[in-house]
């Protein structure tokens, strides 16, 4: 399969928040309430259509737990979107919102065209069915601090019923998608006509390169 542009989504937050369960709602409409904490990393990938082009997005979810700090670290590079995500009914989660967000600061910039271009950032409140006398970060709470670190977006969602989360995604993407048409300059590996099959080997590279390290 050719495609046209390749978006890398990075999933990142505390421990126990949901990243998995939204990849894995997302990526295959399950839900596990066992679901194991994730060792290093994990990938899916989904594609989509938009207009005429073919777009591959790549989703890596990087552990929450702090012995994975280093590796995670790794993969931070050449991402187009960060998803940051806490749990709407753990304070600490949300109040750690600013240390994922300068741990990925420093790391995530890359010059194109000799242009500082940093990823786009949507922020993510999860556990949303979760009853509301739960609930320790207010919605508002959540608006604010994406409006003022100048994320893409927020929304509350749950991994369990699935409420949001092919929003998520969907918005997500299609927006990437048409800052790109605009011109916006943007995190991502774009393929002409000659270098398509490049795109797809530089995609087994990775994900090989995955496997030696945790499979
Ligand atoms: N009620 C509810 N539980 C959820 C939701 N999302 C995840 N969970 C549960 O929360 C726990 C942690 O979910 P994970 O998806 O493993 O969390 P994680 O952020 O990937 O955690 P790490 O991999 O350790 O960083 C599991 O028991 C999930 O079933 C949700 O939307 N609602
Ligand atoms: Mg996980």
């Amino acid at each position: 399969m050719m495609y046209k542009y390749v978006f890398k989504y990075i999933i990142v937050g505390d421990a126990n928040c949901g990243k998995s369960s939204l990849m894995n709602r997302y990526t295959n409409n399950t839900f596990d309430q066992a679901i194991p904490c994730t060792v290093g990393v994990d990938f899916s990938s989904f594609n989509k259509k938009i207009e005429k082009d073919r777009i591959k997005v790549q989703i890596w979810d990087l552990a929450g737990l702090e012995r994975y700090r280093a590796i995670v670290k790794s993969y931070y590079r050449d991402t187009t979107v960060v998803i940051l995500v806490y749990d709407i009914t753990n304070g600490t989660s949300f109040n750690h919102m600013e240390f994922w967000l300068n741990q990925l600061k420093n790391k995530c910039k890359k010059y194109i065209d000799d242009e500082e271009v940093s990823p786009i950032y949507y922020l993510v409140g999860n556990k949303k069915d979760l009853p509301e006398y739960d609930r320790k970060v207010n919605y508002q709470d959540g608006y604010e601090f994406a409006e003022e670190n100048d994320f893409m977006g927020f929304l509350e969602t749950s991994a369990k019923t699935g409420e949001n989360v092919e929003k998520l995604f969907d918005m997500i993407t299609d927006e990437v998608y048409f800052r790109i048409i605009n011109g916006e300059k943007v995190i991502c590996k774009i393929s002409n006509q000659s270098r398509e099959k490049l795109v797809v080997e530089d995609l087994t590279i990775e994900k090989k390169k995955f496997c030696c390290k945790f499979g």
